[in-house]
């Protein structure tokens, strides 16, 4: 395993169109792992792998780990796709490892219902709500090149990103 740089925002890098993972391979295992460590390391709660610079569709999770009760439950969603998405909509605070220490409220489909293929190569679906829901939807995002802060007004998402672009001319690193 190896801990991993975590892309920030102006990074145009966010911004591409990840690919399909054609086959679980050990080199998409291996980068499932190095996604789990710097995931954790960071800590966060969700991972893309184009956060670590790397434009492939998987995503590891560890939602169980939030309630800080020494449990954990990760998870790894190879090429997930959500299949269906319910009318109830749901607002969460959420934040971004590569927006870092900025929070906002973003509304969401409550439950979706994805499809994704697991570490082990079996294709799976199921229905996602709560914070999987809210998370599972901001990760597949970022495989299609969208950040939380494109769900809010033009103002403030304006106001965000000059902000990430003055610091990081001035060359303020995010730790
Ligand atoms: O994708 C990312 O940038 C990770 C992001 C996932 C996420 C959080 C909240 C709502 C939607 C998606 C994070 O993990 S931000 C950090 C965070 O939420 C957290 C960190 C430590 C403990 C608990 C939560
Ligand atoms: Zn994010």
């Amino acid at each position: 395993m190896a801990l991993r740089e975590i892309i920030i925002l102006p990074d145009k890098r966010l911004r591409e169109i990840s690919k399909p993972v054609a086959e679980v391979t050990p080199e998409i295992r291996k980068l499932a792992d190095d996604m789990f460590e710097s995931m954790y390391d960071a800590p966060g709660i969700g991972l893309a792998a184009i956060q670590i610079a790397e434009p492939v569709r998987l995503i590891t999770m560890d939602i169980v780990r939030k309630e800080g009760n020494g449990k954990s439950d990760p998870r790894a969603f190879i090429n997930p796709e959500i299949v269906g998405a319910s009318a109830e909509m749901n607002v969460y605070e959420e934040g971004c490892l590569s927006i870092p220490e900025y929070y906002a409220d973003v509304e969401r489909p409550a439950v979706v219902r994805i499809r994704y293929t697991d570490l082990d190569g079996n294709v799976k679906e199921e229905d996602a709500d709560g914070l999987f829901a809210t998370c599972i939807q901001h990760e597949i995002d970022h495989l299609d090149g969208v950040l939380f802060v494109d769900h809010l007004s033009k103002l403030k998402r304006a106001m965000v990103v000059r902000k990430f672009e003055k610091a990081a001319k001035r060359g303020i690193k995010y730790v």
